[in-house]
């Protein structure tokens, strides 16, 4: 690092001649300072411009993307992330390609490397390591804000959320990830169980996130959630979607051999369009619903009905002739008739 620019401009004070140096013809003390201006002016424009294009052409279709509360975070944190490392990043590049332009050695004057001045500058260093501390410990403070905001910045919290939605109708869906598929129940529905995910536009979904056999993670990428499914877990997750259209469910967990096509879609769709597919689709499942286990908020592979068990008794829960739930495979505890005891549809 040439050190001539830096050492006057950066205390703002002129730098002293260091003694064994050779001296540079052509660079007094004023000099330098001048090289720093330059230097700190081109950084400055260079900065400001980048940034806006930045933030204003690429920013909003960073993604996730906006779809919903969560999602927005998301975006919004990234390009908080970008809009300060640009600056950085131009900082180093444009020092660098400024020394190899005006001061390389080829432009004569005295061997430009050694001497004093070349084992280091107070100035900058002390500059660069609180310019980086101050940048650091600012974002951890606001990572771990968003982090929590809002209701969990759409990761799973566990059985017993902390960072709750202050909306007075949450609506659960409940994500069972198995080997190798999401499947949801819908508890105020009746509890019955599909592999279409679709939620209503503008209403906040508390994600229940569970798994029958091994560790998934339910990435619905666009909807900014992720929470892991764990068997015997209740993992939730809250998000409020913003605005229509599709999503990808993927799982994010190597979860076994089709771990790489376990994915779907999902929809958002408008509340009044939301509520009419769940009473048809509770409808056209009910007799599917009610070979189904009781609505619970876990479930366990290969236990009974009694202790939440998905699958009915003695039946593997890996064969391949099995049915869960089909008769003559063993019935599952509870009624037979079992909707959800959370059921306020009927
Ligand atoms: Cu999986």
């Amino acid at each position: 690092m040439s050190t001539d620019a830096g050492t006057a401009a950066a205390g703002g004070e002129p730098a002293p001649d260091a003694p064994g140096s050779a001296g540079t013809p052509g660079t007094p003390p004023d000099d330098r300072t001048h090289h720093w201006w330059r230097l700190i002016t081109i950084w400055v424009v260079l900065s400001v411009i980048l940034d806006l294009l930045y933030y204003f052409l690429v920013g909003p279709h960073v993604p996730p993307g906006t779809m919903t509360s969560t999602a927005g975070g998301a975006q919004f944190d990234f390009n908080v992330l970008l809009v300060i490392a640009l600056p950085v990043l131009l900082g180093v590049w444009i020092y660098m390609l400024y020394a190899i332009i005006v001061w390389r050695a080829s432009r004569g004057g005295s061997d430009p490397v050694g001497g004093e001045k070349a084992r280091g500058n107070l100035a900058i260093q002390t500059g660069w390591i609180i310019t980086t501390t101050v940048i650091v410990l600012f974002l951890a403070g606001f990572g771990t804000y968003e982090l929590v905001q809002p209701e969990g910045a759409g990761s799973g919290q566990g059985p017993i959320p902390i960072w709750t939605p202050t909306s007075h109708t949450v609506l659960p869906i409940q994500v069972i990830g198995q080997q190798w598929k999401f499947t949801y129940r819908y508890p105020t529905f009746g509890g019955f169980e599909t592999n279409q995910l679709v939620v209503p536009d503008h209403t906040t979904i508390a994600f229940h996130v569970t798994s029958l056999d091994v560790v998934h993670s339910f990435w619905a990428y666009q909807l900014g959630v992720k929470a892991d499914a764990n068997p015997a877990l209740d993992n939730v997750a809250f998000t409020t979607p913003q605005q229509t259209g599709t999503f990808i469910v993927r799982c994010a967990e190597l979860c076994g051999i089709w771990h790489g096509a376990m994915y779907n879609s999902g929809q958002v769709v408008p509340p009044g369009q939301f509520v009419v597919w769940a009473h048809v689709t509770e409808r056209l499942l009910r007799r599917n619903t009610a070979l189904l286990p009781p609505f619970a908020w876990t479930y366990v592979p290969d236990a009974n009905g009694a202790d939440g068990g998905y699958y009915p008794d003695n039946v593997d829960p890996y064969s391949k002739v099995q049915t869960y739930g089909a008769p003559g495979s063993g019935t599952p505890t509870g009624s037979p008739t079992s909707s959800s005891k959370l059921g306020t549809s009927r």
